[in-house]
């Protein structure tokens, strides 16, 4: 009977430290989430970060080759609008915001990206143009 005691109440112990982790990982106030930023290069890496952290991000990390920012925050402390918002104030056209445009100009040389217009605008073209291709 004792053993089946201390069994029983060792199963709860683990039992209880794995629903305790559990928790912590499944926090509903912590988010992760992934959209594109432009940019350039290393110095837009950054300017991005910094400004993804200044705005409430916990972890902020900006990939040159695919332009996209992944970034953890709290719920209770910031959310995607306003690291977005950080962003574009800082000179970036993110997904679903364009930049200051006084921003942008201040901007280093290396830093200035193709911006989102533009970009749509060239890949605009290019549909016409295979369009006009194949009639
Ligand atoms: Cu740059």
């Amino acid at each position: 009977m004792k053993t089946q005691h201390i069994v029983l109440s060792l199963l709860f112990v683990v039992f209880a430290s794995f629903s305790v982790n559990a928790q912590k990982k499944t926090d509903p106030l912590v988010k992760k989430e992934t959209f594109k930023v432009w940019g350039e290069c290393g110095m837009c890496k950054k300017t991005i970060e910094k400004a993804a952290k200044d705005s409430g991000a916990t972890a902020a990390s900006w990939d040159v080759d695919s332009k996209k920012l992944t970034v953890s925050y709290s719920t209770a402390k910031s959310s995607n609008e306003k690291i977005q918002q950080a962003i574009a104030a800082a000179g970036y056209d993110t997904r679903d915001l364009t930049a200051d445009d006084a921003a942008y100009d201040k901007l280093h040389e290396c830093c200035k990206y193709d911006r989102k217009a533009a970009a749509a605008k060239a890949a605009e073209k290019e549909a016409q143009k295979e369009s006009n291709h194949h009639h």
